[in-house]
């Protein structure tokens, strides 16, 4: 009984409201219609839709029975100013309208911001600012449009997709996409994007002269579809377009966007305008349900779609807003059903009818119901966020041979990315580089230097190491024996050293790279190696100039000639190199612990390699060793070595003359000290000041001072050794050996000397005789009257004559004796040379014969 009164209840109202006077419910509408100074000429599509739905809800028994909804609507061409004047018509032209439907975000800003004041709610199926969904500013706004943040999180993944880590926003001044970018911007830099920005206002000229300075490859445009079209005719003209540069679009332009209207005025052909479109990607969040279950208007949203196309004449793809026209439908759907809602929670005193512009109970039980609704709609699931957003997946497309392809979609809310790999390049090749690669050439040496003086180091060390050998089997050779051939075996190890070094020192080379994190290892191996091996080298020779010049300065003549032909310990020798070294070692050890030695580039300009079609340039870095107090410790080390060089050639300047017979090469190694001395003196400040930064050149002059140096020294040292064993027979030294004896070759001065003091020599052995000869006349008289004894008193008178002159002879005697002794003396002095080379002896043959290893040095 209860249920059959129910029903009739019910049906007898709906006959009522189907025969009674429906009541109007006033709505108003604006719809960009064109977009004449730019912005979205949505309403072609979406004023249809609009009216579809208005027409469907109005046919609805069950939604808004007894009323009927009636939408007044202007064109609002997109523009703000004109948007405020129909508001105004809206609000003082009869009758009251109980909700604004707004399209555009420009109009939309203006319109949600005014209405709250006359307690209107704004539904937008067209408003993608991100700034709209500011509840303190648009209390009352709702829309049906997702914002355009949605699809910022999928740009950035597709970022990140393809491996790109810096991109440019190119957009127009206006508030929807100045606040889409700073969300842009915000989530790149989480994700470690670097994003540059550009904006213009009308005509993006300037910008895209920037954006080709700036060297932008991947360009995230935000504007309108006028100012794409003049941006995309401005990247053709600027050659932004192609191979190296990725387009991303909105995706709700129409298909055939870039396509110049003829009243743009563009200065861009239709052929130039799909040319630079061309595999440009765009994203749009997904405004038309694929699903197959219908929406609560009866309709899939494809069925939706073939209806609305039924309207228009032309291709849809050209019609404005049509892809947001599911937006316009749904959104007249959501504000009957929020009627239908306020309708049945309004006081019963209260109609929805009477809604003034101050009547706060029917707009805030309006507000509520527009908050919750929820329902299927051909968009998709509709329903309002707090800040009143619709949430939605993006779409992700490619202009592929001049039509989108769909790419995928991302899911904001979940993060996932399906994605189809139907991605297409220019030429084939893979997503360009987000910016020119600039790739690093390291400055090595080049092959030309690099393996010639390997070949002579190499060369060098096995030298080296035969000379040490040869020395070796040879040692008891007077030429060897007599030369310190200890320490000369350390100035093969520190040549073979210093040569060893130029195979780090060319390193890298074209050929030879090095690992960065050995470079530390190489930098203070380099330094070392060098610096060790000068130290044997050099000090070694210089050891025997300050142990020849020490011995020559003794001012006790008799010590001096007697430590001259003193063999002299190879202690005192090891002594001066070992003090060297340690000056090296405290030297190294101080700087490697507290300043090391690492890897610096120096970078110089970049240049475009002649013959690669790639996108990139090259840097040419100069790999240095470097520590941070560098000048301190080259200083430091230069210094000492400077010194060093030029006390060493004033000793073998001052020792020139001085021969010891222990150190038989001291005029050697003083020519060896001199070319050590002005090579080294010569190079270091070429090198370190005028060819500073060249490779090669540097590389060059070390590696030509190094090998003369080592060549020179060894040659110098060792030349006339192995010269004399190879041709003086061993027995030759036998003799030399046992004679004592072996004048060098002597000086100009020296050999005068020696034949003044030869002659003297000889004067007072002819003295000697005559004198000799005087004393056998005298003894011979002296027997004659010893015979004759004729008286005593003669006797004794012839005898004491005869001592006298004796006496006198004796004494004559004595002074030839002393001079015959001092005359070799006196050339030892000179010539540094045994006494017995002079003797004028003829008994004692040993002395008088002549080494030829004296005559070698
Ligand atoms: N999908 C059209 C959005 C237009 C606008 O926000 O102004």
């Amino acid at each position: 009984m209860f249920v059959s009164t129910s029903w009739l209840l019910l049906w007898g109202s709906i006959v009522w409201a189907a025969t009674a006077e429906p009541v109007t419910l006033h709505i108003g509408g604006t719809f960009p219609m064109e977009s004449g100074s730019g912005g979205w000429a949505g309403g072609e599509a979406c004023l249809p839709a609009v009216q579809m739905a208005l027409e469907d809800v109005n046919n609805r028994l069950d939604i808004l029975p007894g009323y009927v909804l009636n939408m007044t609507n202007h064109n609002s061409q997109c523009q703000p100013g004109l948007a405020m004047q129909q508001l105004y018509d809206f609000l003082y032209k009869p009758p009251t309208k109980l909700m604004l439907l707004t399209g555009c975000s420009p109009v939309t800003t203006v319109i949600a911001e005014a209405a709250p004041v006359w307690k209107l709610v704004v539904l937008s199926y067209g408003g993608s600012s991100p700034a709209l969904s500011n509840r303190n500013r648009f209390p009352t706004l709702f829309r049906t449009h997702p914002s355009a943040n949605m699809q910022n999180p999928t740009r950035i993944h597709i970022m990140e997709k393809f491996k790109w880590k810096r991109f440019t926003i190119l957009m127009s001044v206006e508030e929807v996409f100045v606040t889409t970018a700073k969300d842009l911007e915000a989530i790149a830099r989480k994700k470690g994007i670097r994003v540059d920005r550009q904006s213009f206002y009308g005509d993006p000229t300037d910008a895209m002269k920037t954006l080709q300075r700036q060297d932008a490859r991947i360009i995230v445009g935000l504007f309108y579809v006028t100012e794409a079209r003049k941006v995309l005719c401005q990247a053709y003209h600027h050659g932004l377009y192609g191979r190296r540069y990725v387009w991303f679009f909105i995706g709700w332009y129409a298909d055939t966007w870039y396509y110049p209207p003829p009243e743009e005025h563009l200065n861009c052909t239709a052929e130039q305008m799909a040319a630079a479109a061309e595999y440009h990607f765009t994203t749009e969040s997904v405004m038309l349900s694929r699903d197959n279950l219908p929406a609560i208007s009866d309709m899939t949203g494809m069925q939706f779609q073939e209806r609305l196309t039924r309207h228009f004449q032309k291709e849809t793809a050209n019609v404005g807003g049509f892809p947001e026209a599911p937006l316009a439908y749904d959104a007249v759907w959501a504000l009957a059903l929020a009627f239908n809602c306020t309708r049945n929670n309004l006081p019963s005193h209260i109609r929805l009818e009477n809604f003034s512009y101050d009547n706060k109970i029917i707009a805030d039980t309006l507000f509520q119901c527009v908050k919750n609704t929820s329902f299927r709609g051909v968009s998709g699931k509709v329903m309002f966020s707090d800040s009143g957003d619709r949430i939605a997946r993006t779409q992700i497309e490619q202009m592929q041979g001049g039509k989108y392809k769909i790419m995928g979609y991302y899911d904001t809310t979940s993060g996932d990315l399906e994605w189809y790999n139907k991605e297409q390049w220019l030429n084939g090749r893979g997503p360009p580089p987000d910016s020119t690669v600039i790739k690093k050439h390291a400055m090595t040496v080049s092959n030309e230097f690099y393996y010639p003086t390997i070949f002579f180091s190499v060369l060098g060390i096995l030298a080296c190491v035969l000379i040490y050998i040869f020395t070796q089997k040879h040692r008891e050779r007077l030429v060897i024996f007599q030369s310190q051939p200890e320490c000369n075996n350390i100035l093969l190890i520190g040549c073979s050293l210093c040569l060893f070094s130029l195979f780090l020192i060319g390193l890298p080379s074209d050929d030879i790279s090095v690992p960065e994190s050995l470079f530390p290892f190489l930098c203070h191996a380099r330094v070392t190696i060098l610096l060790f091996g000068f130290t044997f080298a050099y000090g070694s020779m210089f050891a025997k100039v300050w142990i020849v010049h020490r011995m020559g300065a003794t001012e006790n003549q008799q010590l001096a000639s007697r430590q001259k032909d003193e063999p002299i310990s190879p202690t005192k020798f090891y002594v001066i190199v070992a003090a060297l070294t340690a000056v090296d070692i405290f030297v190294c050890f101080v700087w490697i612990l507290i300043d090391p030695l690492h890897l610096t580039e120096q970078k110089f300009p970049l240049f475009t390699p002649a013959d690669s079609e790639e996108d990139e340039m090259i840097m040419p870095v100069l790999q240095q060793c470097q520590s941070n107090q560098q000048e301190v410790w080259i200083g430091i080390i230069m210094g000492f070595k400077c010194l060093l060089l030029v006390f060493g050639t004033f000793l073998s300047y001052e020792t020139r003359n001085l021969k010891l017979r222990f150190i038989n090469d001291s005029r050697f190694v003083g020519l060896a000290i001199y070319n050590v001395a002005v090579m080294t003196l010569v190079t270091a400040p070429v090198v370190t000041l005028l060819i500073h930064g060249k490779v090669d050149a540097n590389f060059a002059f070390i590696s030509l001072t190094v090998l003369i140096c080592t060549y020179i020294s060894v040659g110098l040292i060792y030349g006339p050794k192995i010269r004399h064993i190879i041709k003086v027979p061993p027995s030759a030294d036998e003799v030399q050996q046992n004679g004592n004896t072996g004048p060098a070759v002597m000086s100009k001065v020296d050999q005068k000397r020696y034949d003044m003091l030869r002659k003297e020599n000889e004067t007072l052995q002819k003295q000697i005789e005559e004198k000799e000869r005087k004393i056998h006349e005298c003894r011979e008289r002296l027997e004659q009257l010893t015979m004759n004894s004729e008286t005593e008193d003669m006797n004794a008178q012839l005898l004491s004559g005869s001592n006298k002159q004796l006496a006198e002879d004796n004494m004559t005697y004595s002074t030839a004796t002393t001079l015959t002794t001092t005359i070799p003396l006196i050339d030892l002095q000179l010539n540094g040379t045994h006494p017995g080379q002079i003797y004028a002896n003829d008994n004692d043959d040993d002395r008088s014969s002549t080494s030829s290893d004296e005559i070698l040095l």
